[in-house]
C-alpha cells in the first residue's frame, strides 16, 4: 500500500446519525452498528441462510453481470422481499430511508435487494460503483447502497472494499483504477450506507471455512428502471399487505413514470 491509502482512516462506527451524515458527505460512506442485533439479526441471518441452501439445491443460484467471471464460490440470493418479510423489514428500515432520503430526496425506486455471500477462496467482484448506469461525468448522486453485515465484515472474509475519495471522481473506474482497497470491516449488524459514486468490490474471502453475507439494497431516483423487474418477480402476498412505504418503493405507486391509465397502478 503506498503512504497516502494507509494514512486514510474509514469513518469510525457510530450510531450518531448527524456524525454519520457528515460522514456521508467526506467518505461517501458511514457505518452505524448495531442496527440490527439479537432475535432480529438472527432471524435474517437464518433466512438468508436457508434462501441460499434452497436456491443452490434447485440451481436457482444465478449470477450477477458485475461478479468476476472466473470466481464460483460466490453465491447471490436475488429477490429477498419474496423470501421473508424479515427482509421486506430491511428495505424499508427507517434508519436506511432516513439516509436514502437525506442523499436522494422522495419518492425513490428500491432498484435492488439482493444477498452476495461469499465462499472460501474467492467471492472477489469487479471493481465498480453502483450508478454505472448513468451518463458521466455525475454530476450528483443517482443511487445509494445500504448494505447490511449479516455476517462480521473482515478483512480476512472479503469485507466490500472501497477506493477512499473515489465518490469525488464522478465517474465509473477504468482500466488500472483502484489498485489500492480498504476493506469496509463491521460487526454483524452494521448498516453501511454507500452512495451510488464510490468504486467497490467485494472482497476476496481468505478464510479456510468462513462465509461472508452481506445484504445491499440499492435505491435510486425514481427515474430509472429498477434492476429487479418487481411487477415480474415480486410475490403478490408482498404487494398485497405492503405498506404504502413499500408500495412506493417497488414502483407500484407511482408518483410520475410507470403510470396507467394516467394514473397510479396500485
Ligand atoms: O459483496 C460485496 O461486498 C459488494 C456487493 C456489491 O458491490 C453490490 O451488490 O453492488
Ligand atoms: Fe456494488
Amino acid at each position: 500500500m503506498s503512504s497516502s491509502t494507509t494514512a486514510y482512516r474509514l469513518p469510525a462506527l457510530t450510531r450518531d446519525l448527524d456524525q454519520a451524515r457528515l460522514d456521508l458527505t467526506e467518505h461517501g460512506l458511514c457505518r452505524i452498528d448495531g442496527v440490527l442485533a439479537g432475535t432480529t439479526l438472527a432471524r435474517v441471518r437464518d433466512a438468508l441462510y436457508r434462501a441460499a441452501e434452497e436456491d443452490r439445491a434447485r440451481g436457482w443460484n444465478t449470477r450477477f453481470i458485475m461478479d468476476n467471471p472466473e470466481d464460483k464460490t460466490n453465491q447471490r440470493v436475488w429477490n429477498l422481499p419474496s423470501r421473508d418479510p424479515a427482509f421486506c423489514d430491511l428495505a424499508e428500515h427507517p434508519t436506511a430511508l432516513h439516509f436514502v432520503r437525506a442523499l436522494l430526496g422522495w419518492p425513490v425506486q428500491l432498484s435492488n435487494i439482493s444477498a452476495n455471500i461469499t465462499g472460501p477462496g474467492g467471492g472477489e467482484m469487479m471493481l465498480h460503483a453502483d450508478q454505472g448506469f448513468a451518463p458521466q461525468p455525475w454530476g450528483g448522486i443517482q443511487g445509494v447502497n445500504v448494505a447490511w453485515a449479516v455476517d462480521d465484515f473482515t478483512d480476512e472474509n472479503g469485507a466490500t472494499r472501497i477506493v477512499p475519495g473515489s465518490h469525488k471522481f464522478n465517474r465509473m473506474p477504468g482500466e488500472g483504477d483502484g489498485a489500492e482497497t480498504v476493506p469496509l470491516e463491521a460487526p454483524a449488524g452494521t448498516m453501511i450506507v454507500m452512495e451510488g459514486r464510490v468504486w467497490h468490490r467485494t472482497g476476496f474471502n481468505r478464510t479456510a471455512s468462513s462465509h461472508r453475507a452481506g445484504i445491499f439494497a440499492f435505491y435510486t431516483l425514481p427515474i430509472y428502471m429498477p434492476q429487479e423487474n418487481w411487477f415480474l418477480s415480486l410475490n403478490p402476498a408482498v404487494r398485497h399487505y405492503a405498506s404504502e412505504t413499500l408500495l412506493q418503493l417497488f414502483g407500484f405507486r407511482a408518483a410520475r413514470f410507470g403510470r396507467f391509465y394516467g394514473t397510479s397502478p396500485y
